[in-house]
């Protein structure tokens, strides 16, 4: 039986990664409208990763018995000055959720919830990778913003690899 604060937690949790969907699908939306189509490219693949965090945490609180509770989604920013500032807002969103899934970690300690407590080390390591891979992103698309043909170059690198690294990472 699934603890009932660790529950409400979780639930909370599933909020935010199909949060984070829309959020990234958002981006991919904005990217798009920019002809950027690399990037855009990644942001739809990264949006369908997040759908899968969700579905974990769901399929995990079924698991053990619990009820998943769906709730409202804020509806994301739709519009970004530059690419450098959305994946700015897409470093800041992991960053979020790396400390969300931290106090989960927490709250699973303090309630001697050892099956939750070693569920969420998986998203302890990705939020790691999460991090890393859109810091990446972050300072290539900063070295080359005042270099419209360097923006080209990197976002056909991304349209060339994005999708399927983050493939790799999805399937792990
Ligand atoms: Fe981007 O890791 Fe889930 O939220």
């Amino acid at each position: 039986m699934l603890n009932p604060k660790v529950q409400d937690a979780l639930n909370a949790q599933i909020n935010m990664e199909l949060s984070a969907f829309y959020t990234y699908l958002s981006m991919s939306a904005y990217f798009t409208s920019e002809n950027l189509l690399g990037i855009a490219a990644w942001m739809r693949h990264h949006a369908d990763e997040e759908m899968v965090h969700a579905m974990k945490i769901y399929d995990f609180i079924h698991q053990r018995r619990g009820q998943v509770r769906l709730t409202a989604l804020d509806g994301p920013k739709t519009s970004w000055s530059s690419a450098v500032e959305a994946v700015e807002d897409a470093l800041h969103h992991e960053e979020k959720v790396t400390a969300s899934i931290d106090r989960l970690v927490d709250l699973a300690r303090q309630e001697r919830d050892h099956a939750s407590d070693s569920f969420l080390q998986w998203f302890v390591d990705e939020q790691v990778e999460e991090e890393a891979v859109v810091d990446e992103i972050l300072q290539q698309l900063k070295r080359v913003a005042d270099f419209p043909a360097g923006l080209f170059m990197l976002d056909r690198d991304l349209a060339a690899h994005g999708g399927e690294e983050e493939e790799a990472e999805a399937a792990e």
